[in-house]
């Protein structure tokens, strides 16, 4: 609960706020309901709860007809701008500076939506992973080649649309053309991606959000 002038904001009341202020597509909105959230919820609550519901919305009214792309750009750098003023508190997590394991993170060809495996890369970051995102929209063989120069224990395949999905299928058959599938853990997420798909693929684990990915990395290397 936080109290602003006498009057009380419960925390559902901050993530509506936060919500509605990446829907309205303004970033002056989003970094005003930013800093007046931060503190009040964890870092990743205020995100996960508040931020990123905002975007799935603007992707239900994209998918209507009711905001047009360039809608969906100004709220997606209007996010980035909310993530960024979040960042120093979601890198200080308590496994900051430790090496718990080097991952190879990044979005596949095709596809340039990072915002989300951004938050991943920092969170499996403050976890004490040492990760190396690779960026969005990235050649599959950059994958292999950055997992060898990288010795890397877990490779991170984002995609967001149905048709870049298969990018993190053709990975694994990268991995299993170079000998190196049985040194590596794939992990995948993206909106699209799901279990089933994770197993059909022979990934060794899908994760939903940036927490689920830090406690699947957890138990996969450790
Ligand atoms: C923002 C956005 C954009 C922005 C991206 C900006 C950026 N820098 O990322 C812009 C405007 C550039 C864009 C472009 C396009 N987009 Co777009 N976009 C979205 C939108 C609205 C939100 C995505 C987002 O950032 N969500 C917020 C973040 C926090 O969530 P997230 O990405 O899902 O990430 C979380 C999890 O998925 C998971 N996760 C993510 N990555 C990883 C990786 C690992 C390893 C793990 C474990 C977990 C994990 O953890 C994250 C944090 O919790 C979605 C709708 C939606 N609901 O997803 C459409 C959407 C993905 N886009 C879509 C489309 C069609 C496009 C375009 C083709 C549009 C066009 N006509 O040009 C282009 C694509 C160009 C390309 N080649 O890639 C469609 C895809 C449909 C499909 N076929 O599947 C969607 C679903 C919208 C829709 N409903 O139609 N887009």
């Amino acid at each position: 609960m936080v109290f602003k002038g006498g009057f009380k904001t419960t925390t559902e009341e901050l993530f509506k706020e936060l919500s509605d202020a990446v829907v309205s597509c303004k970033k002056d909105d989003v970094i005003a309901a930013v800093g007046k959230a931060k503190g009040q919820a964890p870092a990743v609550e205020l995100i996960d709860n508040g931020l990123a519901a905002g975007m799935n919305e603007v992707g239900v009214l994209f998918e209507r007809g009711k905001l047009f792309l360039p809608h969906v750009m100004m709220a997606a750098d209007a996010m980035s701008a909310g993530v960024e003023l979040l960042q120093d508190e979601l890198a200080s997590g308590e496994g900051a500076g430790s090496k718990l394991g080097v991952i190879v993170n990044g979005t596949v060809e095709g596809d340039v939506h990072d915002i989300g495996k951004a938050i991943v890369s920092t969170m499996l970051q403050a976890a004490g992973f040492e990760v190396h995102d690779i960026g969005r929209d990235v050649p599959l063989q950059n994958f292999i080649d950055k997992i060898k120069e990288t010795n890397a224990d877990m490779v991170g395949l984002s995609a967001l649309m149905t048709t870049t999905l298969q990018g993190q299928k053709e990975v694994i058959e990268l991995l299993k053309e170079n000998g190196m599938r049985d040194g590596i853990k794939v992990m995948v997420g993206g909106a699209p991606a799901t279990d089933a798909w994770a197993k059909k693929i022979g990934a060794d684990c899908y994760a939903e959000n940036a927490s689920e990915a830090v406690v699947k990395a957890k138990e996969l290397l450790l």
